[in-house]
Parts: structure tokens; C-alpha cells; sequence
């Protein structure tokens, strides 16, 4: 069976998408790899590497030492903390990628996925319903580097066959690993606060509508796409996808009806005009037609699941 590997099994998408593919694939089939230990499941139920992705010969070396041919490259820095260091997001974001989409072509692997993001779009694109051809001005630096990399993703794959898949991810919300440097993270944060302290101070407006995603959605997303036969993925930049759009009112008010007391206050930071410039709900129509994506997850599916287990996970 070929291996697989996920750079970046630490952090929110790699913890849950190491222990799925282990479950799909089998423990010792999927290495997982980041610069800092996982958490406990992944780090004990198989092989685990410390990597620095921007290492190049050492990638290289564990890729040798382990015959990985899929490699789930998921090491980035996201929105809100790109904006604080954003050479140093740059130069992450998109070495990991070159370096990766180059050991591709050169043979070393066969298979790479490499996530995109809605950030991609920017203040002029469409905001409801926004398809996967349109205008695309990002004003992140985060973005920046997406909409680069799914350039590169497109030519490797034109020029050089390089069988590279990707998908722009809306907000993720899971409870095993909780986010780091997003915009969307509050739409985490409300539910480890809701249960901690009845009560949130939101970072973005009541009213800002953005596109969210439930995790276990997006791990099967994720792994369809990688498994589709070559001929369905017609687009090799990056796949819009779409769960379901809220607003940070909308999910209190669903908290509320399991929580009645919980209150939420909100305070605008920097990362207000980040979500400004996004759109709030996307057409994934491609994604459904050329592999069969369909999202199960609404809102108050999500909302139960995520309460119960971050107060099994806190208790
Ligand atoms: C972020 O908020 O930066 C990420 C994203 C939408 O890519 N969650």
C-alpha cells in the first residue's frame, strides 16, 4: 500500500485528517510530520516525524525513508497572523508549496494536496454565492499567497503533470484542535468560552457573514477529492467548497438554545476588515458535479456535537 504523509499533523485540519486517513488507510500507512508534537491520538496510534517543511532535504529524506507517494501539505500560517509577519507568511506559504510541487515533478512523490482558502477572494469579488471564475483581488497577505499557490498548483500540473489537488477552505470548526491565526477562529473560540464562561467577546460584528465549514465535512472533502479518479478533478488550482454561511449573531443564538444564559459582546479588531473583504456564501457547484462533494453538516448539527464534546474534552 502506498504511504501518505501530512505536513503540518499539529495543528486544526492535520490532527483530525492524520487519525481519518489512519482509520481509511491503516495506522502505519499515514506518517504523521510537523515541527511540534500532535496531540496524543496522533502521536500514538502511528508514525510520527519531526519536520520542518521548510527544511528541504530533510522533507526529502523522510519522504525517502518512509516511500510516501501522497503527501497532505497543510503547514501554513493563516490570516490574522500572516497579517502580523507577513514576509515571514510569505515565505512560508509558498516555499513549502514550491518545494513540495518540485520533488513532485521530479518524481519523489506522486499525489500532493495543498488547501487553499477563501481568502483568496477579496473586496471586489461578488460577496453572495461567489463562483469559482471570478474577480480576485485579495488584500491579505494569507490570500496573496493562496491565490499564488493555486496558480503554481495549476501550472505543475499543466507543465510538468504534476498530479496536484487543492480546495478553498471556508472557516473550519472542530473540537479536537482548536484554531490558530484565523479570522474565522472566533466561530471556535464562542464554544470553549460558551461552556467556560457563559459568555463571549466576539472580535468580529454581529453581523459578519462568512463561510463555514463543520470539520468532519471537510476531512471527507478533503480525502474525496485526493481519492477522485484524475479524470472527474477538472480543476487543479483549487475547488470552491461550501458548508454553511452564519453570522456570529446567528450561531449565539444557536448556542442560546442550549445554553440560555450565554451571553456574547463584541469588540472589532484588525481581523474585521480581513472578514469584510471576504464573501459570505459560496457556489461550490463544480466541486458537487465533477466529484460528488455534498456537505451534511447545518448549523444546529454542528452546534450540538460541538457543545457535547468540548464538555466531555473540559470536563
Ligand atoms: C483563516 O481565517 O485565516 C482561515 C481561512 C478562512 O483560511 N480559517
Amino acid at each position: 500500500m502506498s504511504k501518505t504523509i501530512v505536513i503540518g499533523a499539529s495543528g486544526q485540519i492535520g490532527s483530525d485528517l492524520t487519525l481519518e486517513l489512519r482509520n481509511r488507510f491503516g495506522n502505519d500507512n499515514v506518517i504523521a510530520s510537523d515541527i511540534k508534537n500532535a496531540a496524543d491520538d496522533v502521536m500514538s496510534s502511528g508514525p510520527f516525524e519531526t519536520l520542518d517543511v521548510m527544511d528541504e532535504s530533510g522533507v526529502a529524506a523522510v519522504f525517502k525513508k518512509h516511500d510516501i507517494s501522497k503527501v497532505y501539505l497543510l503547514a501554513a500560517m493563516l490570516s490574522g497572523s500572516a497579517e502580523k509577519n507577513p514576509k515571514k507568511a510569505w515565505d512560508l506559504n509558498m516555499k513549502s508549496l514550491l518545494s513540495i510541487l518540485d520533488m513532485a515533478k521530479e518524481g519523489l512523490i506522486k499525489k500532493v494536496f495543498w488547501p487553499s482558502s477563501i481568502a483568496v477572494f477579496g473586496p471586489t469579488t461578488p460577496k453572495q454565492n461567489t463562483p469559482q471564475l471570478t474577480i480576485m483581488e485579495p488584500s491579505t497577505v494569507y490570500g496573496i499567497s493562496k491565490l499564488a499557490g493555486e496558480r503554481w498548483c495549476e501550472y505543475y500540473f499543466n507543465k510538468y503533470g504534476v498530479d496536484v489537488r487543492g480546495v478553498r477552505y471556508p472557516g473550519l470548526i472542530s473540537y479536537k484542535t482548536e484554531a490558530g491565526g484565523g479570522t474565522t477562529d472566533y466561530a471556535v473560540e464562542i464554544f470553549y468560552e460558551a461552556i467556560r464562561a457563559g459568555k463571549y467577546e466576539c472580535f468580529l460584528t454581529e453581523d459578519t457573514l462568512l463561510p463555514m465549514m463543520f470539520m468532519p465535512d471537510a476531512i471527507r472533502a478533503t480525502i474525496d477529492l485526493v481519492e477522485a479518479p484524475a479524470e472527474k478533478v477538472k480543476i487543479r488550482s483549487s475547488y470552491n467548497l461550501s458548508g454553511i454561511s452564519f453570522d456570529p449573531e446567528t450561531l449565539a443564538a444557536e448556542i442560546k438554545k442550549h445554553i440560555p444564559d450565554f451571553s456574547i459582546s463584541y469588540k472589532p479588531d484588525f481581523r474585521q476588515q480581513i472578514a469584510e473583504s471576504w464573501p459570505g456564501s459560496i457556489d461550490d457547484s463544480e466541486a458537487r458535479a465533477d466529484w460528488g462533494w455534498k456537505h451534511e453538516y447545518d448549523l444546529a448539527k454542528m452546534t450540538d456535537i460541538m457543545l457535547k464534546e468540548i464538555k466531555k474534552k473540559l470536563s
